[in-house]
């Protein structure tokens, strides 16, 4: 059968044509920019929990407890080690490169001279200069891209989107799923349009089981990528995680168990450091061992 491209034209003809040209055409200056080079690594962060509406115009709605401490503090030390970060991130939830700033930072850092302007108050000084100097470094130099979800739908539609974008990066592309995910949601169809009344006695509702989405990251979305969950049971064996950060509530800012297919490494943070938090050495056991699998899938 003689498949022609509309022109006429043989395909196997226009196949030949085309492999000629490119192997004749001068070699292209900037193709090191463009992505012939070394490939640039690049980490979704996940981070803060993710609510599930119970209307459609939303009033109330089920949330998960996270305060983004993990994902934000994280965030800064993938950028530390070269990395440029998605940030998935829970609206409202702590950002990166403010941790050491207090709860209300616009009236509490800042204050109004008698000559009429703001100035930053004398004690804040060094942190907000420093949150701002290196935040504004991080998103100008491309290293930081933030983007904020609420509900359960918009996180796993977005997640799909930077997913399904970091696949031509291969094993260069990393997912650290920090965020704690609803398990449970209401689908929009079955869901009350407007307030449900209180007036009409007991709420029965039904929830169903959220798909398991870490399946379909590592099988269809992005197959290459390297990933990491932070929900223990089954992640390795049936999500087909990389490696699993087990955490308990209460010791998580101190102390995390890394577990991978051969090897469970207890890391904890420098008690004798003042300010030392455990996302630094975590950070660093990931990036080693996120080097060895690039390595690996190079070959
Ligand atoms: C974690 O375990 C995170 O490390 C924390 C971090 C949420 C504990 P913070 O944001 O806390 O620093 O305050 N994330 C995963 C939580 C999780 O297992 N979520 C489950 C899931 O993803 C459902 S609850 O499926």
């Amino acid at each position: 059968m003689d498949i022609t491209n509309g022109l006429g034209v043989p395909q196997e003809t226009l196949d030949a044509e085309i492999k000629s040209f490119f192997e004749s055409a001068p070699p292209l200056k900037n193709s090191d920019d463009i992505g012939n080079g070394e490939a640039r690594r690049v980490v979704c962060v996940t981070s803060g929990g993710t609510t599930v509406p119970l209307e459609q115009r939303c009033v109330r709605f089920i949330d998960n407890f996270s305060s983004g401490h993990r994902g934000a503090t994280s965030t800064e030390y993938f950028i530390k080690a070269g990395y440029a970060v998605i940030f998935l991130y829970r609206r409202g939830s702590y950002q990166p490169y403010c941790r050491s700033l207090p709860e209300d930072p616009l009236l509490e850092c800042f204050e109004y001279t008698d000559e009429s302007s703001i100035r930053v108050r004398e004690s804040h000084s060094e942190a907000v200069k420093k949150a701002i100097s290196e935040h504004h470094a991080a998103v100008a130099e491309g290293f930081l891209l933030k983007l904020p979800f609420t509900t359960i739908f918009e996180y796993l539609q977005m997640l799909q989107m930077v997913a399904t974008s970091l696949r031509s990066l291969g094993a260069h592309a990393m997912f650290y799923l920090a965020a704690a995910v609803s398990d449970f949601y209401v689908p929009w169809k079955s869901m009350a349009e407007h307030k449900i009344q209180s007036a009409s006695g007991p709420l029965d509702m039904r929830l169903v089981q959220v798909p398991k989405m870490l399946s379909v990251l590592r099988k269809d979305w992005a197959p290459m990528a390297f990933c990491i969950s932070f929900k223990a049971d089954m992640a390795l064996k049936k999500y087909k995680m990389h490696m699993v950060v087990a955490n308990e509530l209460l010791t998580r800012k101190d102390e995390v168990v890394v577990v991978t297919s051969n090897e469970k490494i207890l890391v904890h943070r420098d008690k004798t450091e003042v300010g030392d938090v455990v996302e630094n050495p975590l950070i660093r056991v990931i990036v080693e061992r996120h080097s060895a699998y690039v390595e690996k899938s190079d070959i």
